[in-house]
């Protein structure tokens, strides 16, 4: 626990080295972090699904934790669904029960990787007949965005090929356009689509949206409401994913995150967990884009989501220690020195550059964050709180539908 003492001699250090801690204490009360629906039910991989005891069996029990998250952290007062996982007969009986917990329904993803004829793709699918299916199935998003009170159609595409020769690259990029062009034009005036690319898996040949130049080519073609989706756990080994946010945040389509992490492929992993550096300096980024004015509008309309899957740990636990890392993250980012930074890059001087960032990520931004949770009214370590709370006695009273 952070005492008193500890949280007044942090501020009187960073005081003295000129930080504006209101300013940085305001950014981070005001950040939101939709959490997925999907990250609080059962979940796996190819080999094996864990049920956990108390783990959310339908949407309602899954709004009913992220409020319990929201509760807690103070941040994460949107949900993130999924179609059909969170399909219901009533989407304005589930906006309601989101309502009464204090929750909006954030952006809404479509699913075109489960039916079974979508195994040659769906929008991008040789047979026009699938396609349409696909369509479809898109449009009934867009009008279940309308039912929930949704402005965000979150869309990743699992389309590609597993051989060479399997298909034409070319003939695919159009169905896709045509596809997309035809769900923009019945997008709401205030909604936005945002396109995520993912480099390979489930197709392990091509797949149709594999990175974000490829994204950013359609959103540029489609519109203003298109923007491109950053999901942390979908480039090759080594990419410079902070590189790619500045790009993004410069050409005004950077639309969102899926923020996760990995050690070697899409392993949906608690963000932060693997490489806590690489998600301050994506961080940094976007803090820098907020206090540019070139770039403030489209980096202060940057949808922050959480996208994981918990295979093998509390499923609420872990979302709560994932907002605490981009919390953690951000908070480091919002101590870099922006104008001493920018005088050393001036000059050429790439030590002083190198260490005013790294200094910032080595600073213990604990006592800055337990200050933060006191101001909000919360208690200084959610986890903690969770751990010694009653919700998660109430969750493990639920039924359990454990083996088979
Ligand atoms: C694909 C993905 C996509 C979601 C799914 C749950 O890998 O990142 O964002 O639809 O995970
Ligand atoms: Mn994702």
């Amino acid at each position: 626990m952070m005492t008193e003492d500890e949280i007044k001699l942090w501020v009187k250090v960073q005081d003295s080295k000129g930080v504006d801690i209101e300013s940085v204490k305001t950014r981070l009360k005001a950040m939101v972090i939709e959490t997925p629906t999907w990250g609080y039910g059962d979940s796996g991989t190819r080999f094996k699904v864990f049920k956990q005891q108390g783990a959310a069996q339908n949407p309602y029990e899954k709004l009913e934790d992220a409020a319990e998250v929201h509760r807690l952290t103070g941040v994460c007062p949107k949900v993130a669904v999924h179609i059909p996982w969170d399909k219901v007969d009533d989407y304005g009986a589930l906006r309601r029960y989101a309502l009464d917990l204090g929750l909006r329904i954030g952006a809404v993803n479509p699913n075109l990787f489960q039916d079974e004829d979508y195994a040659l793709g769906s929008l991008c699918h040789p047979r026009p007949e699938v396609r349409q299916k696909a369509r479809s199935h898109m449009l009934e998003c867009v009008e279940i965005m309308k039912k929930v009170g949704s402005s965000i159609l979150s869309l990743w595409l699992a389309d590609g090929t597993n051989y060479p020769g399997q298909d034409d690259f070319r003939k695919r990029r159009h169905y896709l356009m045509d596809a997309l062009t035809e769900v923009y034009q019945v997008l709401a005036p205030e909604a936005r689509l945002l396109i995520e690319y993912k480099m390979f898996e489930p197709a392990f040949y091509h797949t149709d949206l594999a990175d974000w130049g490829m994204a950013i080519s359609y959103a540029e073609k489609l519109g203003n409401k298109a923007q491109v989706l950053v999901d942390l756990g979908h480039h090759a080994q080594g990419t410079n994913v902070a590189h790619i946010v500045a790009t993004l945040l410069d050409e005004g389509k950077l639309g969102g995150f899926h923020f996760n992490n990995r050690k070697y492929a899409d392993d949906d992993l608690m963000v932060g967990a693997i490489a806590p550096y690489e998600l301050f300096l994506i961080a940094l980024e976007l803090v820098s884009g907020e206090q540019d004015p070139a770039t403030s509008e489209c980096a202060g309309r940057v949808s922050y989501m959480i996208d994981q899957s918990h295979n093998i740990e509390p499923k609420i636990s872990a979302m709560i220690r994932s907002v605490m890392n981009i919390q953690t993250a951000f908070a480091k980012a919002l101590l870099v020195p922006q104008g001493e930074l920018r005088q050393a890059q001036a000059a050429g001087d790439v030590i002083t550059a190198e260490s005013l960032v790294k200094g910032a990520f080595e600073t213990d931004v604990r006592p800055l964050l337990a200050l933060v949770r006191k101001e909000m009214g919360l208690h200084t370590d959610p986890l903690k709180a969770y751990a010694e709370g009653t919700y998660i006695k109430t969750i493990l009273a639920r039924e359990f539908r454990g083996q088979g």
